[in-house]
């Protein structure tokens, strides 16, 4: 397969064990995305997985505060934070990449989520856009120019994750058959699709790849 050139990267975000279904906080059809991320693979020269890294006890999971449940709110520091079962605890069999998903051609890993006290959903920041993880810097170094983003959850990590993308300067592409959204609420997905659209990140199908 012809490769795309150099300034381009893909970005898979999060998937791992704990969202896939069967896992702690499951998103429904979330395997279905495997093969298509496979196949996309081919066609860049640069890849990059995201991975969700959490500390037990972190403050974005229900079971680090008495009495609630996941899918409450709460503040948390000054942030408006949903509370999550505990899921991608470093180090378990939910916090790593599914099996199924080719992993030979990755040239780098960010992992985010590891300060206990604030959330982070997109791959380059955390909630309060204080923690850094680098991929920023990263992409810039390696002079891409367009990044392509794919994995889970649509309507949280990946949306976060192409949000912060297109406003650091990059060219955005959300691949809209190699993500699921979670949909706490049923109409989730398709906000989240309609937010990256207005942001002016451009929405395509891998066949257009
Ligand atoms: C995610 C909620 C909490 C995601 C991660 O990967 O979309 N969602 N942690
Ligand atoms: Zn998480």
């Amino acid at each position: 397969m012809e490769k795309i050139n150099e300034s381009k990267a893909l970005v898979i975000v999060d998937v791992q064990y704990d969202f896939l279904p069967g896992g702690a906080l499951a998103v429904s059809e979330g395997d279905e995305i495997i093969p298509v991320i496979n196949e996309l693979q081919e066609k860049f020269d640069l890849i990059i997985a995201t991975q969700d890294w959490h500390p037990e006890s972190h403050q974005s999971f229900a079971s680090s505060h008495l009495g609630k449940t996941p899918g409450d709110l709460i503040d948390l520091h000054g942030l408006d934070q949903i509370l999550w079962p505990d899921h991608c605890v470093h180090y378990t069999k939910g916090a790593q990449f599914a099996a199924e998903l080719n992993q030979t051609s990755w040239d780098s890993i960010f992992q985010k989520g590891k300060n206990p006290e604030v959330d982070s959903y997109s791959g380059f920041f955390d909630n309060a856009r204080r923690g850094d993880t680098g991929l920023g810097d990263y992409l810039q170094s390696k002079g891409v120019k367009q990044v392509y983003i794919v994995g889970l959850a649509q309507d949280y990590c990946v949306k976060f994750t192409a949000l912060d993308s297109q406003s650091l300067g990059f060219e955005t592409y959300l691949v809209t058959d190699a993500t699921r959204p979670v949909n706490l609420s049923e109409k989730d997905g398709d906000l989240a699709l309609n937010e990256m659209k207005t942001a002016g990140i451009h929405l395509i199908e891998s066949g257009e790849l």
